[in-house]
Formats: structure tokens, sequence, C-alpha cells
């Protein structure tokens, strides 16, 4: 008999995608009130002539495809394209104090900023202020701090790679490397860890390489919901019979099967295609142990064959050739035992077995990873151990084989790219140089929990963001909230409001900037920024709708406006001269780095360029000119471990999200309808704590110490998960995490490995 389920937790039995999915995209056209412009809107993302889709970093076939449907994208298009406004009369009616009672959903569903504001401690308001005065006051706040340190220059990863250029080459000669990044909150493990594995922090493969591909390994990522075109590409090839082996703690639907909305047989036949053909329900933080278990595996798999005969499993000449450090990796996962790897997986040994066989007979492997990896204290350390997994088999910088990052943000990685790091390089320091007349300064800056630190003890004043709602996607928003109330300046360049935007410091403005698909008009014309995708294809995004007020800049040209103000004549850089046409950034981005030779031609071609990614070509650009295997100790990603009756806890997004953009209030396929204060857990961890389907419960951080990381009143739900293991949303769980623990290689929060204890809620 099947018991009644809590409030708005039904059972989703329909594959992904579909007509649910079409359905999606209609009510939320419908509620942002833009049906007849919408659809004409969404037929323009990803084309040749049009915007680059803002809601993720997949790539496209050659940015020249037909009209890919994509539930996803056309909700972050729509809410981008609202016919939602907020003016003058929104901002006297509403107190910041009253503001701040919304949630995030309420806020940005405000719609799009309009007006330069000022927020105004005596009426607790924003008001209107001329973008004159804006920058003035902007200028006499940086420029009266103790040492250009003193501020930090964070950046969300939509800014197009000319919005970003411009915004280093400003901080860099203003005198700072503080460049915070929401990249420190998201793929830092791969940007820290691959460099010193294959000599690059990308992806080594493109979207061409699935086609060739025998066998697709996923970890930690959720492309039905994050990346749905990937599930194009996933359907092609679970169509062609590639295995493809998911590892993660959640069934998740778009993971088991999926009806492509393309397929016209699928969807009038409402049929769909299974995509996993193996599904390891891997524990929370039990990567790095079945990583090490596949290549004990394949290990063994070897030693079976030399000793029957045969030629082994190893690609020999590739660990010959081009790699180090094989032997150290060797030592280590035997000398890691299937009791442990067992133990801390989760997954049992023939599981893994089965996995590495897979593995070991496919001539060409792909692994895509995504936050299930990186967000561990021991990210950067998982990252490597996949590097490590491929090279065995010489999996890396040939045709249909390599590692996949699944990138975040759109433009997270052309950010980086272009110079948005708060470590710089030599190539970057020379290139500035060269090309502007002055050398940046070299020491390290800082990241995002490092700027966040600094705010929270008084060391910085000043907070600058491009983009992004920063307290809110940081761990501890009790620590964090308090450190941005302290700051003397805050400024925010978005496009919506947010809760960043009402941390006020004692002056506090936010700008309205354009966002991807507006059109951006300047001196010379019509303008296209720049961005590059997931596998560094760089191509053009243009926007062609009419701005929603006359008031908005476009992100460059406010960044230019700001430098200009804040530098005066320190620096002979022809800021007018750049807002005019970008053709002449991107000249500049150019003369810094020679990857982007004959930028301006190569970007005008559809389907744009692919930047040199060495590693794709087998050029190791580490220390010893060789891939290295590296050695990460022990098996717990997320220490402490074995805290008593502590749960693993891992922090998601629902179907309706886009970081701290909450959409709406059902994550549809794991059957959550209307709300978002759940958590997922396994019923006999329930039933061990006295608890069932339903109960109210509180959460307990239980790194930090004390009582402070709490939450209260969240409801839990019996879930297809692995026992110790518990999910639920971000950023509502961020008030569990202390902002001290966090991945020390990369400063990447471990948003994916918390230890908590659950218990009824008291009253
Ligand atoms: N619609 C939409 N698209 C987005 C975003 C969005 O919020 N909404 N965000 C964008 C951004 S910035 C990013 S970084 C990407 C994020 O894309 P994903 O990497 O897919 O992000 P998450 O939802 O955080 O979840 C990752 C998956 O990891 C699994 N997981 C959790 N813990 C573990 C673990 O310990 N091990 C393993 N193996 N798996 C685990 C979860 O069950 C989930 O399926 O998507 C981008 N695209
Ligand atoms: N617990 C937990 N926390 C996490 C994560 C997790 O998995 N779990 N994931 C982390 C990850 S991967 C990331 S990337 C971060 C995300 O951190 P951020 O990138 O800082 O956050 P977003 O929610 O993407 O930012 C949304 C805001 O961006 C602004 N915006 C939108 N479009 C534009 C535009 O075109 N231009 C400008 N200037 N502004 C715009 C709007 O004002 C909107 O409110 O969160 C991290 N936090
Ligand atoms: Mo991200």
């Amino acid at each position: 008999m099947n018991k009644p389920r809590p409030k708005g937790i039904a059972r989703y039995d329909h594959p992904a995608g579909g007509w649910d999915a079409l359905k999606a995209v209609a009510k939320t056209l419908a509620h942002q009130q833009i049906v007849a412009q919408g659809s004409r809107t969404l037929l323009k993302a990803n084309q040749p002539e049009g915007f680059d889709c803002p809601g993720c970093a997949w790539p496209d076939p050659k940015h020249t495809s037909s009209f890919e449907f994509c539930e996803n994208g056309a909700k972050a298009i729509t809410w981008e394209t609202t016919a939602k406004r907020t003016d003058a009369s929104f901002f006297a009616q509403h107190t910041v104090s009253e503001l701040w009672t919304w949630t995030d959903h309420q806020l940005e569903d405000a719609g799009r900023l309009t007006l330069p504001l000022r927020y105004d401690p005596a009426s607790d308001r924003f008001e209107p202020i001329d973008w004159n005065a804006a920058f003035e006051l902007i200028a006499s706040g940086l420029n009266k701090l103790g040492s250009p340190d003193q501020a930090e220059f964070y950046t969300s990863g939509r800014a197009s790679n000319e919005a970003a250029f411009l915004y280093q080459l400003f901080v860099r000669a203003y005198g700072t490397n503080n460049f915070p990044d929401c990249s420190n909150m998201c793929h830092e493990a791969t940007s820290v860890g691959l460099p010193k594995s294959i000599g690059v922090g990308k992806g080594t493969v493109t979207l061409e390489d699935f086609d060739h591909a025998d066998a697709i390994f996923s970890f930690g990522h959720n492309p039905g919901t994050n990346h749905p075109r990937m599930m194009t590409t996933l359907h092609d090839a679970a169509r062609r019979n590639v295995p493809i082996i998911v590892f993660n703690p959640l069934k998740e639907r778009a993971l088991e099967r999926f009806a492509a909305p393309q397929d016209p047989i699928e969807m009038v036949t409402m049929s769909s295609t299974p995509i996993a053909s193996a599904y390891h329900q891997i524990r929370v933080g039990g990567d790095l142990a079945a990583l090490k278990g596949l290549m004990k595996a394949v290990l063994e798999l070897d030693t079976a064959s030399l000793a029957g005969g045969g030629d082994g499993v190893l690609d020999r000449h590739f660990i010959d050739e081009h790699t180090s450090g094989f032997d150290g990796l060797r030592a280590d996962v035997e000398a890691t035992s299937w009791d442990e790897i067992v133990a801390v997986s989760g997954l049992t040994k023939e599981a893994i077995r089965s996995a590495a066989g897979i593995y070991a007979n496919a001539e060409r492997v792909i692994l895509c990873y995504g936050m299930g990896i990186t967000q561990h204290a021991r990210g950067t350390h998982n990252v490597q151990q996949i590097a490590n997994l491929l090279m065995l088999r010489g999996n890396i910088g040939r045709q249909g084989a390599g590692i996949a990052p699944i990138r975040g943000h759109s433009n997270v990685q052309g950010d980086r790219t272009v110079g948005i790091t708060e470590v710089p390089n030599k190539t970057l320091l020379d290139g500035m140089e060269r090309v502007f007349g002055f050398r940046p300064r070299s020491e390290k800056g800082h990241n995002a929990i490092e700027a966040v630190e600094a705010a929270i003890d008084g060391r910085a004043k000043a907070l600058i963001c491009l983009g992004g709602n920063l307290a809110v996607a940081m761990s501890d928003p009790q620590a964090t909230f308090a450190g941005m109330r302290k700051l003397d300046l805050s400024v925010h360049i978005a496009t919506k409001l947010n809760r960043s935007h009402l941390l006020t410091a004692k002056t506090t403005l936010v700008l309205p900037c354009l966002a991807r698909t507006d059109l951006d008009t300047q001196a010379s014309g019509p303008q296209s920024v720049t961005v590059e995708d997931s596998m560094s294809m760089v191509h053009a995004s243009r926007g062609f709708l009419n701005p929603p007020g006359e008031l908005l800049r476009s992100e460059p040209a406010i960044i230019a406006r700001i430098a200009r103000a804040t530098l005066g004549d320190r620096h002979d850089i022809d800021w007018e001269g750049m807002i005019a046409n970008y053709d002449r950034i991107r000249d500049k981005i150019e003369e810094v780095f020679p990857d982007f030779s004959d930028f301006n031609k190569r970007v005008r071609k559809p389907g744009g360029f692919r930047l040199d990614v060495a590693a794709s070509f087998r050029r190791w650009n580490t220390p010893d000119g060789k891939a290295n295997f590296l050695v990460s100790p022990g098996l717990s990603e997320d220490s402490p471990r074995g805290i008593q009756d502590a749960l693993m806890l891992t922090t998601i997004r629902s179907h309706d999200q886009y970081n701290t953009t909450v959409y709406g209030l059902d994550d549809r396929y794991r059957g959550v309808f209307g709300r978002r204060d759940v958590v997922f857990m396994n019923s006999e961890d329930l039933a061990g704590r006295g608890l069932k389907d339903g109960d109210r419960i509180d959460i307990k951080g239980l790194i930090g110490g004390d009582d402070q990381h709490l939450v209260r009143r969240f409801t839990a739900v019996a879930y297809d998960i692995p026992r110790g293991s518990i999910a639920g949303y971000y950023p509502e769980m961020n008030a569990v995490m202390s902002l001290h623990h966090y991945d020390r290689l990369s400063g990447t929060p471990s948003y994916k490995g918390v230890p908590v204890r659950v218990a009824a809620t008291s009253a």
C-alpha cells in the first residue's frame, strides 16, 4: 500500500525532456509576460548571427545548428528578457528592510533594473542617481583607500571576454590582483589541479570527439538540468550503443532516460532512450575511493593479461613516452585496500570492477565531470585522480578521448583566459606591459573566500561586483553577510536585484547593465561580444532586443567609465576608443594573448575558432614537459570523516534555478513541486534516528563548532540516496557551512561534503 507523501512530493515517472519540457517553457514564457517576443528570441539562441545562450557553457555544433530545443536555456533567456521592470517608483515603494524579507525568487522576479541607484540610509531606500555622479563616487571611494589591496573586484562568469578584459585592465592599472571570481566556487579545482597533471587547466576534448568515443564516463554532474544541450550528445551516443557509465549519489532522471524534444518519433510515440548503461550510486564524497578503485581494477586486469601472455591493458607506450610518476601512482593504488575503497565509495568491488572492465575494453574514453567532483575539501585531488585514470590508457590527446570538465557559467572559462585571475602568470604580465606600457603587480591577490575573509576582518573596504550574487553564492551567510555590511563601498553591476545588493555598505551603488540578449549600440554601431565555451571554442554573441530602458549601459562601457574616473590620466589607455568599437578591445586582447591571433577575423566566421589546448595535442606544459601521474594520499575527500552520527550533506541545484536565481519552486525530475524546504535522505538513515518521511528536521553543520551553522524546520524526504549521504538545495543549505571548510589547494568551498547531524525539529 502506498503511504501518503509529504505535501508537494510525488513520484515523477516520465523520462527527462519530452512534452513536460515544452510545457514548462510555455509556462515560463507566460509568467514573464513575453509570449510573442519571447518565442522569437528563443530562435536566435546560439545561431550564427544571434546571441550566446546565457544558460550554460556547453558548446554548439559549430554555432550553426538548427534550433536546438533546451528547456533550461529557454528559462534563462525568458528570465532575462522579461517584460517586468523595476523603476524609480518601485524603489520609492519598498525600503531595503522590506525587500530583505522577500525571497530570492521575488527579488529577481521584480524585473530588470533600469536606473543607476544609490542607497540612502536616511530613507532606507535605493534612490536614482545620475551616471556621472555614480562614477565620481566610485572613483573617490577607490582613490581614498590606503592601498589598492583594500578593494576586491568580483567577476561572475556571464561577463563577456571584452568586459572581463577591460575589467582586469582597469583593476591592474589601479594596482591590485584581488580578483575573487565565481570560478573560485566552481571549477577552480580544475584550474589548479589539471595544469599540474597535464599542463593546462581546461578540458582536452571537442564536441566532435564525442562522435568518436566508445565509452563515456560521467562523474558528479546533472546534464538534464544544468547543461541540457549535452543531452543531445549523450542521446546520440546511447543510440550508438556507446556505454555511458554514471557515478552519482542521486538517480538523476535525464541520465536514466531522456526523450529528445527534437526527435519527432520519441515525441509522438511518447518513447524515450535509456542513457546510462550502468548507474553507480556512489556515496557523497566517495569519488576519490571510486577512482582509486577503478585504477586498482585496471592494474589488476593488466597483471592478469600479462600473466596470460597478453599485452596488458595499460598504454605502455604513452606512459613511457609522455608521462612521469607512474610508479608512485601504482604504489599508492596498490597499497589502498579494496575494503577501504568499498567502505568509502559505498560501491561493491564487483561494480567497480565491471566499470573498470568497460573502461579497459574501450579504445577511446571521454570522462565528464562537474561539481560533484570539484566542490570537496580535496576537489583538486579528485580532478588529478581523474587525469591519472585517463592517462593509464593514453586517453588524453587523441581523437574520441579526453577529459571534459563541464563548466558552469556561459563564459567562466573565457573570463579566466583573458586575465581574470588572482595569480597572474608571466605571459599575462609581459603582455600587459608590452601593450599598455605598465607592469602590473605580480603578487597573488584574493580569491573569493579570501575576499570575504578580508571583508569580515576589516582589511577589505570596497567591493566591486561585475555581476553575480557573491554573498548568497558563498558558504556561511552568517559570517559573509556581516562582512559585506562592514564595507565602506559596494558597487554592483547587474541586470536584476538580488540579496547581495541589499547588504548595504556606507556607500552602495547598483548599476543597471545590458544583458546578452540586448542590442548594444555604441558610436560605431551595434556591437558583438565574444565568449569561450567548455571546449575552448570562442565565438561571437550579438543581442538584438531593445534594451529594457534608456539608461542602461553595456558592461564594457560601465567599466571604462569607472576606470577613467578612477585613474584620471595616470595611464595612456584609450578607453573611449575601445568602447566606440569593441573590435579595438579585441585587438588589444590579441596583442596581450598571442593565442587570439587574427581575433576579429576568426571570430566573424560562423562557429568561431578553438583556442590552442596544448594537452589536446600531447604537448605538456608542465615543469618536466610530461603529463604527471600525481598521488593523493588516503581516500577521504571531506575530512573529518567518521564523526559519530554524522551524515555527509551535498548541496545541489533544482531543475528550476540558475545558481542563486530561483525561477520557480519545482524540481520536477526529483518529484518536488512548489517547495524547496526539503532534504533528501535514505529511509534507513531516517529510521535509525527515529524519523520518517515528511518529518520536520533541523540540520546542523559540524564544522566550525557551536550551533552557528543550523537550519531549522526542513522537511525530510525519503529518497533513493546511499546511506550516510543527504542532499539539500543550494543556496538554502549554505547556512550549515563554515566559511573555513574549503579545498586548501584551490580555495573551493566544500559545498558537496558537509558533515551534518539531523534531528527532529523541537519546537
Ligand atoms: N539550469 C541551470 N544550468 C546551470 C546552472 C544552474 O544552476 N541551472 N549552473 C551553472 C553552473 S555555474 C554550474 S557550475 C553548472 C553546475 O552543474 P552540475 O555540476 O551538474 O551541478 P550540481 O547541481 O551542483 O550537481 C552536480 C551533480 O553532482 C551530484 N553529486 C553531489 N555530490 C556528489 C559527490 O560527492 N560525488 C558525485 N560523483 N556526485 C555528486 C549531484 O547529485 C548532482 O547530480 O551548471 C551550470 N548550468
Ligand atoms: N551550496 C552551494 N553553493 C554554491 C554552489 C553549489 O553547488 N552549492 N555552486 C557555486 C557555483 S558553481 C557558482 S558558479 C556560484 C555562482 O555565483 P554567482 O555567479 O555570483 O551567482 P549567480 O546566481 O549566477 O548570479 C546571479 C546574478 O547575476 C546577475 N546577472 C545575471 N545576468 C547578468 C549579466 O548579464 N550581467 C551582469 N552584470 N549581471 C548579471 C543578476 O543580478 C543575478 O541576480 O555559486 C556557488 N555556490
Ligand atoms: Mo559554477
